[in-house]
């Protein structure tokens, strides 16, 4: 009697050890409010709010460089960009650093990332990869495989990248837990929808952002200088794929000779039975530029809808296929014992400013989707709003499968606060450092800290400051760091971004602090 407690109480122990999957899936420029789970007034996403429903959503989930490869080694390595060495995107990570896929590895697990990619050098530390050369395309995907081939497969990305997660989870090796990366291209610019999904979204109309037509000149250097305007710098014929030929006689929309080859190379890849409706539809926008002619704040209205109206079918691409990889959990009974995340690589611009695009440190782009279920871990329908930032991501991960995080790591683990929604982390500010300066939307690079209420802005090579107050006012419109009501806040601010740095070793010379 007494051998046969032990062996059951041995058995159950092994049960509650054995180690889950996880699933991380990842879009690209995915913004909070193009989620249900987050904000109802634009999009239905029901596949992925059924993640928050079973599992727990993050209202300050945090970034600490909002563009695209820095995200990404950020999320293999658990470090800030000046740490793991990509601060822009066009710098090749080293993969002979140890990442989180290599610790997973190395302890049994079984590693694949399939999708966007975007880090320069192969993938090291997966026993599966398939990834899309650079930025990828969205019609008939060119994929790199593990032998360096590049092939084209045939199809919409969002969904070619699913079918090709559904193939591997097929054929993987059954008797080992697995960490599997999904990295989605949409709804990255220039934001080309599947011709049902545009069927139903170019009828639509959606609400406008509060700051959409806001003035942004006289509000400091970098609001100055940034290229991220609808108005000015969204293209109509490339972004919003108004045939040239309706644009060519109107001096004010006539596009350049880059953007019409933009454009040819868009309509080529799209499958010649599908091509004439696509035309169809986007002739409408044509015709309607051609007969109003609006300029100003009419054309950045209808602008702001067109851009809305392919991003957001972009997103119904993105939520049908989450759900198809939750069914498949659902099918294979593997959802006890699978972690699932959603995520983007930061958030992004939707008409708030005027603009597009992101890495600016203020809230818009510095906030990503996060959201996690685990079934029997994380209790249903959580919401937590611990300040938490893509630091954590790799800890976390590690955490999930039992295994030791390095020290090395910046970021900190959110198992407890999954497991127990009481439970706050120890956590009361986060460090943000945007670096890359570059033609596209020209976004001066800044220090940040960001706190609870106050965040704090260093645009350093302009020796500019901002503050805002997130509470009173939550669009950061009202830059507060001159009035002399404040002085005491940005003191202490100051202060904790110089601890912030020192904390996370970033020595670069950026401005003057002090
Ligand atoms: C491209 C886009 C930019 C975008 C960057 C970075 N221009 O250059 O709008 O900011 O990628 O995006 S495009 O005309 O080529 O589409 S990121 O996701 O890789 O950071
Ligand atoms: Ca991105």
């Amino acid at each position: 009697m007494k051998q046969l407690l032990f062996l059951i109480i041995i058995s159950i122990n092994g049960f509650s050890q054995q180690r889950p999957n996880i699933i991380y899936i990842m879009s690209d420029d995915h913004d909070n409010d193009a989620i249900s789970a987050y904000n109802k007034s634009l999009i239905k996403t029901p596949n992925i709010d059924r993640i928050a429903n079973e599992g727990m959503l993050f209202t300050n989930a945090f970034v600490g460089n909002s563009i695209c490869s820095p995200s990404r080694a950020t999320l293999l390595t658990g470090q800030h960009s000046h740490k793991n060495g990509v601060k822009n995107n066009s710098t090749k990570f080293d993969s002979s650093r140890s990442t989180m896929p290599k610790i997973l590895k190395q302890a049994g697990y079984q590693t694949a990332v399939i999708g966007k990619w975007h880090l320069h050098s192969y993938p090291s530390g997966f026993d599966y990869w398939k990834i899309l050369p650079g930025q990828g395309l969205y019609v008939n995907p060119r994929i790199i495989e593990m032998t360096g081939d590049t092939i084209t497969q045939e199809g919409y990305a969002t969904d070619v990248i699913t079918d090709e997660t559904i193939k591997w989870l097929e054929q993987r090796d059954q008797t080992k837990p697995f960490m599997l990366l999904l990295h989605h291209k949409a709804p990255h610019r220039y934001f080309f929808p599947k011709l049902n999904h545009l069927e139903e979204y170019h009828k639509k109309t959606f609400a406008e952002p509060l700051t959409l037509y806001v003035d942004t000149i006289n509000k400091g250097a970098a609001w100055n200088i940034q290229t991220m305007s609808i108005l000015r710098d969204m293209q109509l014929c490339s972004d919003l794929k108004v045939d040239p030929a309706y644009l060519m006689d109107i001096p004010a929309y006539k596009p350049d000779s880059t953007q019409i080859l933009y454009y040819n190379a868009i309509f080529r890849r799209v499958p010649a039975e599908q091509r004439n409706r696509y035309k169809e539809i986007y002739a409408e926008r044509g015709k309607l530029l051609q007969q109003l002619k609006p300029t100003g704040n009419e054309l950045l209205k209808y602008k702001y809808q067109w851009y809305m109206q392919d991003y957001l079918a972009c997103i119904a691409s993105i939520d049908e296929n989450v759900g198809r990889i939750l069914d498949y959990l659902d099918q294979k009974k593997m959802n006890d014992n699978t972690a699932v995340i959603y995520t983007s690589d930061q958030g992004f611009y939707i008409g708030e400013n005027g603009w597009f695009d992101k890495r600016f440190a203020y809230d818009v782009s510095m906030q990503t989707p996060f959201i996690v279920k685990w079934p029997g871990k994380i209790k249903a329908g959580s919401i937590n709003n611990s300040l938490i930032q893509n630091i954590d991501n790799a800890p976390t991960i590690l955490d999930i499968a039992n295994i030791t995080i390095p020290d090395w790591m910046d970021g900190i683990s959110l198992k407890p606060i999954l497991t127990n929604n009481e439970k706050k982390l120890d956590r009361k500010y986060l460090y943000y450092h945007y670096y890359e300066f570059v033609k596209d939307h020209t976004v001066i690079p800044h220090l940040a800290v960001r706190g609870e209420r106050y965040k704090l802005i260093y645009f350093y090579t302009v020796n500019e400051w901002e503050l805002y107050d997130l509470i009173a006012d939550p669009n950061e419109q009202n830059n507060l760091v001159k009035n002399p009501t404040y002085a005491t806040i940005v003191y202490a601010l100051k202060k904790e971004l110089i601890k912030l740095r020192e904390q996370y070793d970033d020595h670069e010379q950026a401005g003057e602090l002090h």
